[in-house]
């Protein structure tokens, strides 16, 4: 049987058989049919893996992650299997478009933002190049909320992702854990004199075990991404039913039901919140549980065989209990020394910092954490005294005051402990994920527990995946790269530097940009349908997609946007491009002036967008609900990529690659990755602007006055005040002032106006660059060409290679 007709027989099978469907056309049911279809596939290869892997001596790296922000799976699914065309042609057997049905599922995104979705390429990579890994998280039942706008302003409504079933997932009941919390601690005393502690809690949460695939391109490997959910340990209270308190019978669930209920959808925000602290208690906790119960599958109850075979990566601070769990089950269940415990710890947990900013550094209350976890924080105290009379005390005698500083607890005030610093002083790596950000978590961040732990603290650039980010979503382009490059450039992306030499070739450049057009095309008929405004896809779309967050500074080419209109006014025949600007963006729903930043963009949207003496030269839009599928439509359509955080403060960002990867032109700070992508495509194919990190602290330095700017720069001024009239809000003067009130009597934090006039220059010399079309052509095959660093392999195999020490795992 060939492919095509085993793909449309399965298709039918899960049809009838499994679903209970008759031949009706149900797009919904057919989606589910489909990709039931394909996981038998999966599952095949799922168990192959597992008999390859679950062997001793093979090392596998465990990934902790509050969050995975997966996108969909079908079409991912399919390429990643290398049955795309057969699918498809099987699916159109059946009177269905394959590209309609991927567009039946639901994204998965249980994550915020950065961290989530690298979670996700990593995974692609890890399962790519055979690398046994197991993906550990929680199965929220709501991930990020969906976005929609009213007047111009965000509302929340709750995201239903399996609603009706997922059919990729398999609930474990067999491996499902128990996890106790709160109650108290009773000391005894031993016969040695030596006091010990046990644990009475007096909560205990069941953990069930949810396993998706995670399929490798066009290798031997599925491995799992294992997500908790939680319930309460006993079902049902019998004799309340029998009372008649029906309600009541059910709370014990209902409480223990909360705890994986909800996505937090704060990204970069520690709000300190009791449930979330137990969210990452109970993933880290059913985590470790899990790994430790595997590995005595396979090697019975050899520890020493523990540290050989499980590496720990704990993705930023969110699953640093997992390292005291860790220590509290050696101790306490398999009566480890205290000593014993740590040097094994020390071996396994390695951190990933992804992070500056300091609202996002974890910090527990230390009340709280005794409340919860109090044979955890008794274990803690254990850890800080080694460390800080062993360690601290060596390095620096007598110093109180860098006592005080390292300790993993912090004094004054509320005490609480610094999450951070335990996970810096268990881990045997410590990485930050670009050159610069690494550069800085050493220099700024963590000096001291540099010099306390020489060559601990590396970099490790991030990456992304090229199959979900050209191979899938840009099919157009991929299929021309194809005809250039030989080899297989989505699993060997350097190898697109083949055409670089090709950059200035007429013909490649009227495909490339032919193509580019054809996406503008496909997006703009996406706009009119979610926003009813009309783009005319010649013109340059501009596109800055990520979260909304005052440092990535959406607000700054909000200003200039409106400086523009402001110019086009004054000057109906000014020579630019026509300009459709493009944004996507959530923001968290409690962050007030990110709110205010959107409102403000929608409503000056409004205004241009229908105002005719502009002639169509500007446009704005706000796509609304920006996710993983939306920016697959986004990336591939973008002439220009917006990369305009304040320096220092974006750790790396990967939308920046995704965005080059597609022909995007950048226009960006030196911050993040984009220094390393400007070193990769060089100065001359990338628009650089702004203040560099170091000058940046240096006007901090001097006292950093906005209102200097603001008086002496007569656009800068215009606009500001412009916002408080209600020309763009009509009736209701100083609606939109807030961006202004930040920026102003705010101190404006992430040094918005001393950009600006640089960054108002690079627009422009981005506009006549790109009236050049044979320059524009050549620059853009140029991002394309060369990315290959960017590839999540190269990322993958740095951790294997700097930290992790794993093998491949094939036949
Ligand atoms: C979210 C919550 C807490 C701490 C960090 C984050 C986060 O998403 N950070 C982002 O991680 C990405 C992946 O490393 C980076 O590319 C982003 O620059 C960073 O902001």
């Amino acid at each position: 049987m060939t492919k095509r007709s085993s793909i449309k027989k399965a298709i039918e099978h899960h049809l009838k058989f499994t679903l209970a469907h008759s031949k009706d056309k149900n797009p919904e049911a057919f989606w589910k049919a489909t990709s039931l279809a394909i996981n038998d596939i999966v599952v095949d290869k799922l168990t192959a893996t597992r008999e390859r892997q679950d062997k001793p001596g093979v090392k596998t790296v465990n990934y902790l992650s509050l969050e995975y922000l997966m996108g969909r799976l079908l079409s991912n699914n399919l390429h990643n299997l290398s049955i795309y065309q057969e699918a498809e042609k099987a699916v159109k057997d059946l009177g269905f478009e394959l590209t309609d049905l991927c567009e039946q599922g639901a994204d998965l995104a249980l994550g915020n933002g950065g961290l989530g979705r690298l979670a996700a390429c990593f995974l692609d990579s890890l399962a790519t190049l055979d690398y046994p890994a197991t993906g550990y998280g929680i199965h929220y039942q709501h991930g990020l909320f969906k976005q929609s706008f009213a007047d111009g302003r965000q509302v929340e409504t709750p995201d239903l992702w399996r609603e009706f079933g997922s059919p990729w997932e398999v609930c474990r009941p067999e491996s499902a854990q128990l996890i106790p919390l709160y109650g108290h601690i009773e000391h005894a005393a031993n016969a040695d004199g030596s006091t010990s502690s046990k644990w009475q809690p007096s909560v205990t949460l069941k953990g069930v075990p949810w396993d998706i695939p995670i399929v490798g391109y066009n290798s031997e490997t599925v491995n799992v991404l294992r997500l908790w959910e939680s319930r309460a340990d006993q079902a049902f209270d019998w004799d309340l039913f029998n009372k008649g308190d029906f309600l009541n019978a059910h709370g014990k669930n209902i409480q223990a039901e909360t705890v994986s209920k909800v996505l937090y959808p704060n990204d970069e925000h520690d709000a300190g919140k009791e449930l979330r602290f137990i969210q990452q208690y109970f993933f880290c906790a059913c985590s470790i549980k899990d790994i430790i119960a595997r590995h005595q599958t396979i090697n019975g109850v050899d520890w020493q065989a523990f540290a050989k075979d499980t590496a720990i990566q704990l993705n930023d601070t969110h699953p640093t209990i997992a390292i005291l769990e860790f220590m509290r089950v050696l101790m306490d269940e398999y009566q480890f020394s205290y000593t014993d415990a740590w040097t094994l710890c020390r071996e396994v947990f390695a951190y990933t910092n992804h992070t500056l900013l300091p609202e996002a550094l974890e910090k527990w209350s230390l009340p709280l954490f005794e409340r919860v976890l109090p044979r955890h924080l008794e274990i803690l105290y254990i850890i800080n005294e080694d460390f800080l009379n062993n360690e601290v005390a060596v390095k620096w005698p007598n110093d109180n005051a860098m006592r005080a500083k390292l300790s993993l607890i912090e004094e004054g005030g509320e005490r609480k402990v610094r999450m951070a610093h335990l996970c810096v002083v268990a881990a045997h790596k410590v990485n930050g994920v670009a050159e610069i950000h690494s550069k800085l978590v050493k220099q700024d961040l963590f000096p001291e527990f540099d010099a306390l732990y020489p060559g601990k603290l590396t970099n490790v650039t991030n990456g992304i995946t090229p199959r979900r980010w050209l191979k899938a979503c840009n099919p157009k382009l991929s299929a021309l790269l194809s005809k250039h490059i030989k080899e297989d450039w989505a699993k060997d992306l350097d190898s697109l530097a083949g055409l670089e030499k090709l950059a200035d070739d007429a013909k490649l450049q009227k495909a490339f940009m032919d193509i580019k057009l054809e996406n503008k095309v496909a997006l703009a008929q996406e706009i009119q349908e979610s926003t009813g405004v009309r783009v005319n896809p010649e013109a340059i779309f501009d596109i800055q997609i990520k979260r909304l967050h005052e440092y990535k500074r959406q607000h700054l080419n909000f200003i200039h946007i409106v400086a523009l209109y402001r110019r086009l006014l004054e000057n109906p025949s000014l020579e630019m491009h026509p300009r459709v600007f493009i944004f996507g963006a959530k923001a968290a729903p409690g962050y007030h002036l990110a709110k205010e930043i959107i409102y403000a963009i929608n409503k000056v949207a409004d205004k241009i967008n229908n105002d005719t003496r502009i002639q169509d030269k500007l446009k704005v839009v706000f796509l609304p609900n920006y996710r993983v599928s939306l920016a697959e439509k986004m990336i591939p359509a973008a002439d220009v990529s917006e990369q305009i955080s304040t320096a220092g403060k974006e750790a790396s960002g990967t939308g920046n690659m995704k965005l080059a990867l597609n022909g995007a032109l950048t226009i960006g700070t030196l911050d993040g990755a984009n220094i390393e992508i400007a070193e990769e495509v060089g100065d001359d194919n990338i628009f650089i602007f702004g203040n560099t990190v170091e000058q940046v602290k240096a006007l901090k330095a001097q006292g950093y006055n906005p209102y200097t700017y603001y008086e002496q720069h007569a656009e800068i001024k215009a606009v500001l005040d412009w916002l408080d009239t209600d020309y763009f809000t009509p009736g209701k003067p100083y609606e939109l002032s807030a961006i202004k009130h930040s920026l102003l009597d705010g101190g404006d934090p992430y040094l918005v106006l001393a950009d600006y006039q640089s960054y108002s220059d690079a627009h422009q010399a981005l506009d006549e660059a790109y009236r050049d079309k044979k320059r524009w052509a050549r620059m853009a095959i140029l991002n394309t060409a060369l990315m290959g660093k960017f590839n999540s392999d190269r990322s993958i195999n740095d951790y294997v290679n700097r930290i992790w020490q794993i093998k491949p795992c094939v036949k």
